[in-house]
């Protein structure tokens, strides 16, 4: 690869850049394929199913971190940032995953992990022994009353708990508390430290020089704090989702990423970079993706918004509306290994307001959930988001038509939200649950016949009925949909860029791009649909004749189905 003399050089072809337009897959590599036989999913097992993923039809593969880590949270507890996880494999197969995806025309995108690294990483055991400058690295405070034996402040974990542990010196003497937003294993790096600058900017040129084309930045919008830490109004974790708080989205971190950015625009081609920030309003959001700052950001309220048309349809405008007014591409995503998958989230009644996955998870058992009605609404959803103008995140297993895996019995489950919340938030493992690929029972492909190990976390049997191999030759299968979905984006939709709304019935979403209409019903009622050629459906139409006329007939579009026609350019 060449490093380009000057950057601003990728500008000319930047109207057509594949990242505008991409669907990205996201790999929990945790949980995708196991080729050795641990239980566990590796590099290897992603490189054998290379040509699946081709074959879906996804521009880019997102794989969730892979370095070493003591996987206290899934890996986002990285011991060391140039090297791989020993249960993922090693650098080398990393190495010839990148060239094999690559021969298949398929993008990488990595998880960096700025916020936080794990506490087994050698700057914090510097750290607790003391040595000089170790501390400055990380967020150590004297804590408050009498003995010191309070917090320093008022923040909560977003796990659960307090955001801060006080360590003891190494004469056993109770000394500083360290800042840990998520689990105590992942100290809060102090990003006005120099060091820890240009440490991770080293660390984007380690992966950029092997080729990787992006990174997802992991928790973007909490890398800088507020100056002296001050409490909290709302310490609620969460709260800041709605208001502002000092742990989150403060104005410094976008220096940072001015930064990032002039050492993605070197590299030929351009990489690029996706940000996880969860923060208060669009207008904060857009601040993320200014020229000269991150290339996209995902827009998590699509995701949030329950299975209602008129809340759809704000929740797109909004995001559109910001998009468009710096000139970045909007992001779609219905499912991440954060979130309760959506296959379930549709499957209860639906809420008139945003769904977050602590509320989803603490109705479970209140409310039986009608999985035949949250996949037939699944299928109409991305049939929604595959039309819609910008980039798609799928998250992998939402093509099988997998639902969440809500009865892990607690002492297999594995996210610290688990005990961090004191056992009253079963957390996220429910969706993390590894991806049955061939067989009648588990492991189902996942790992090889006659593995030493079973599956890191249990599947379900019922999923013998989701397998795959067995949705290959389905024509009415979810993968099926996925894979013509993909297609006729390709052929219809790439490089169209606006979305203009159409009247439609109330409870309904019908939008226009280029040549193609996509109608959703979310009303349990069927609806007209104009003429056109219907290019592909969720669910079957519904044939009749029109009452004016005895002879032409009319589609009707059924309750929780969407469809594209082919209608005439306007
Ligand atoms: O609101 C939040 C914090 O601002 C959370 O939703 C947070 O953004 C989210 O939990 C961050 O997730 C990411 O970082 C975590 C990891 O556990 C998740 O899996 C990852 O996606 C800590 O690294």
């Amino acid at each position: 690869m060449t490093l380009l003399p000057a950057p601003g050089v990728e500008k000319a072809t930047e109207a057509t850049a594949w990242w505008k337009t991409a669907v990205v897959y996201q790999v929990y590599i945790r949980s995708f394929a196991d080729s050795d036989g641990d239980g566990v999913g590796d590099i290897n097992g992603l490189r054998a199913k290379l040509p699946y993923l081709a074959s879906l039809g996804v521009d880019a593969l997102w794989v969730n971190p892979w370095y070493p880590s003591p996987l206290e949270d899934g890996g986002y507890d990285v011991a060391d940032y140039r090297a791989i996880e020993p249960t993922f494999g090693t650098l080398a197969d990393a190495e010839a995953f990148l060239r094999e995806a690559h021969g298949s025309d398929l993008k990488v995108l990595l998880d960096i992990v700025p916020n936080h690294t794990s506490a087994a990483h050698p700057w914090f055991q510097a750290a607790l022994r003391d040595e000089p400058g170790a501390r400055e690295r990380y967020v150590f405070r004297t804590g408050r009353g009498e003995g010191c034996a309070e917090p320093p402040n008022n923040w909560r974990s977003i796990f659960g708990g307090t955001a801060w542990t006080r360590i003891t010196d190494p004469d056993g003497t109770p000394a500083e508390w360290y800042l840990h937003l998520f689990a105590p294993g992942q100290p809060d790096l102090e990003w006005c430290n120099p060091q820890v600058r240009g440490e991770f900017e080293d660390i984007l040129r380690f992966w950029f020089d092997r080729g990787v084309d992006g990174f997802r930045i992991d928790v973007a919008h909490g890398l800088s704090k507020a100056a002296g830490l001050p409490d909290a109004l709302d310490a609620a974790p969460g709260a800041h989702h709605t208001a502002p708080h000092p742990a989150w989205d403060q104005d410094e971190v976008h220096e940072i990423y001015r930064g990032w950015r002039k050492i993605a625009d070197c590299y030929d081609p351009p990489r690029i970079f996706v940000a996880e920030a969860w923060v208060a309003s669009n207008d904060r959001l857009a601040q993320y993706v200014r020229r000269d700052e991150l290339h996209t950001a995902f827009q998590f309220d699509f995701l949030r918004a329950p299975w209602r048309a008129q809340r759809m349809r704000s929740v797109i405008d909004d995001a559109i509306a910001t998009a468009t007014m710096v000139d970045a591409p909007s992001t779609w995503v219905l499912s991440n290994h954060d979130v309760v998958r959506h296959a379930t989230r549709y499957a209860r009644s639906q809420p008139d307001h945003a769904v977050e996955s602590e509320w989803e998870r603490a109705r479970w058992g209140d409310e039986r959930a009608d999985i035949a009605l949250g996949v037939k609404r699944a299928r109409a959803a991305i049939l929604l988001a595959l039309a819609l103008p910008g980039v798609a995140y799928l998250y992998q297993g939402e093509e099988l038509g997998l639902a969440e895996v809500e009865d892990i019995p607690g002492d297999l489950r594995q996210d610290p939200t688990w005990v961090q919340s004191g056992h009253t938030d079963p957390g996220r493992d429910g969706c993390r649950v590894p991806l049955p690929w061939s067989g009648q029972s588990p492991p189902f492909g996942f790992s090889p016949d006659n593995a030493g190990a079973n599956p890191w976390l249990p599947q379900p049997e019922a999923w013998a009925g989701l397998i795959a191999a067995a949705q290959e030759g389905d024509p009415t299968s979810m993968l099926a949909l996925y894979r013509a979905a993909l297609r006729l984006r390709r052929e219809h939709l790439t490089g169209h860029g606006d979305l203009e709304w159409v009247d439609s019935p109330e409870g309904t979403l019908a939008f226009r791009r280029g040549g193609l209409q996509c109608w959703v019903n979310t009303t349990s009622a069927g609806i007209d649909l104009p003429r056109g050629a219907v290019l592909l459906s969720s669910s079957p139409l519904v044939s009749g004749l029109l009452a004016s006329s005895r002879t032409m007939s009319q589609r009707s579009l059924p309750p929780d189905t969407s469809a594209w026609l082919l209608t005439r350019m306007t």
